[in-house]
């Protein structure tokens, strides 16, 4: 971004190493000249030696763990979002999210054929009761518990953008959380509203903006849709269709 732009959110500002900077590709592009293939986030870059470190979110996630805790104050340091004692449990669970859950989506979103987003949806919606049956049994309001972990977080950045764009964009509208899945539902307004972690860093203006701005093939005009309103409901709320269910 540039100074001119206005956009929303506390951290949203001009690169402060390269002001002149516009785009994350020009970053590609000083460590590498020739790059050629996509410029993608997130991208962790080492300000000292000026090379980009990782930019593949599975690997960055687990860096940021540990990695910096010289530089964190004590209470920060102890939290622990891979715990050993759920590790293989976390990892089995990484593994069919990202490939149903969280790659599902853009593989419905960008199927060329008929037959291609219809199978894509198959296993998306399949993902997701998976998802919601392991939700609604849980021992704790966590995914795995009582405490927050690598799982809830990797899932999060899916859920949470379903209802304001995947179901419209990327045209994954058999159902939405908030009408089709209970349990995701109350899980995910846990994390958002209760965990400033969560809500402090979801931007749905850029959020919305990114997608139905980017992706020419899928939306030529570039017109982002209002709805649905809100962005995500508060926590007592239920849409109507739902709350007749529960009276
Ligand atoms: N392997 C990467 C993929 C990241 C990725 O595809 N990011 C998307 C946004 S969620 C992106 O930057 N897309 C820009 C583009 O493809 O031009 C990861 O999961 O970290």
């Amino acid at each position: 971004m540039t100074p001119d732009e206005n956009l929303p959110g506390e951290n949203v500002t001009p690169d402060p190493l390269h002001p002149a900077y516009t785009h994350l590709r020009n970053i590609y592009f000083e460590v590498d000249p020739e790059y050629s293939g996509r410029f993608t986030v997130p991208t962790l870059y080492d300000s000292k030696t000026k090379r980009i470190v990782s930019n593949e979110s599975s690997e960055i996630i687990r860096m940021f763990y540990h990695e910096f805790d010289a530089l964190l104050p004590e209470k920060y340091r102890k939290i622990d979002l891979l715990p050993e004692a759920l590790r293989s449990e976390i990892d089995a669970t990484n593994e069919w999210t990202y490939s149903d859950v969280n790659n599902g989506v853009y593989k419905c979103g960008f199927a060329t054929t008929q037959e291609a987003y219809e199978r894509a949806m198959h296993t998306l919606f399949a993902g997701l009761d998976r998802v919601e049956a392991h939700l609604a049994s849980a021992t704790g309001p966590f995914y795995f518990g009582e405490t927050v972990t690598e799982a809830d977080i990797r899932l999060y950045t899916t859920i949470v953008r379903f209802d304001p764009v995947y179901v419209q964009h990327f045209k994954t509208n058999i159902r939405d959380i908030r009408s089709g899945y209970p349990a995701i539902h109350r899980w995910l307004r846990l994390l958002y509203w209760d965990i400033p972690a969560f809500g402090e860093t979801t931007q749905f203006e850029h959020i919305k903006k990114h997608y139905t701005k980017s992706h020419s093939q899928i939306n030529p005009f570039a017109i982002t849709p209002l709805g649905p309103l809100p962005d995500i409901l508060a926590k007592g709320d239920e849409v109507i269709a739902m709350a007749a269910k529960s009276n």
